[in-house]
């Protein structure tokens, strides 16, 4: 089966809301598989590292200190095609542009506390994984993959 991976964040509103549950559960039944997990608090620079693309942008100062204002969800999921699904589960970047159904067109209203980050490309994904897990990631026997593929 296809080794692709993102890296999904459920940012510290979504923790705070208790939507943890609820994100892990719609990536888990599309039939993704958790590859690793974390919760933890994020250090200024490690904000401003995963975000370092944007650091030019006017809302960035904004950006990070809501990324560290709270514990933060880090997970790796694998699966076909699982960068631009999982931004389909996700839905747009803009809550009142994300359709309902998507998590975010589901669960928030403001660009500014959208819940969760997924990865935007497989390039970006695996720069990502390597920043969020440099410990590595779990293993699934090939065997465990023959209810989904
Ligand atoms: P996404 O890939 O959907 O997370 O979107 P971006 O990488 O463009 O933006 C990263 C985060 O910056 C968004 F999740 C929210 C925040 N953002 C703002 O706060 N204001 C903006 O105008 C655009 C993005």
């Amino acid at each position: 089966m296809a080794a692709e991976q993102t890296f999904i964040m459920i940012k510290p509103d979504g923790v705070q809301r208790g939507l943890i549950g609820e994100v892990i559960s719609r990536f888990e039944k599309k039939g993704f598989y958790l590859k690793a997990m974390k919760l933890q608090n994020v250090e200024k620079s490690f904000a401003e590292q995963h975000y370092a693309d944007l650091s030019s942008k006017p809302f960035f100062g904004g950006l990070v200190e809501y990324i560290v204002s709270g514990p933060v969800v880090a997970m790796v999921w694998e699966g076909k095609s699982v960068v631009a699904t999982g931004r389909k589960i996700i839905g747009a970047t803009n809550p009142l542009a994300s359709e309902p159904g998507t998590i975010r067109g589901d669960f928030a209203v403001d660009i500014g506390r959208n819940v969760i980050h997924g990865s935007d490309s497989v390039e970006n994904a695996r720069k990502e994984i390597a920043l969020w897990f440099p410990e590595g990631l779990a293993e699934w026997s090939s065997s465990q993959h023959c209810w989904v593929y």
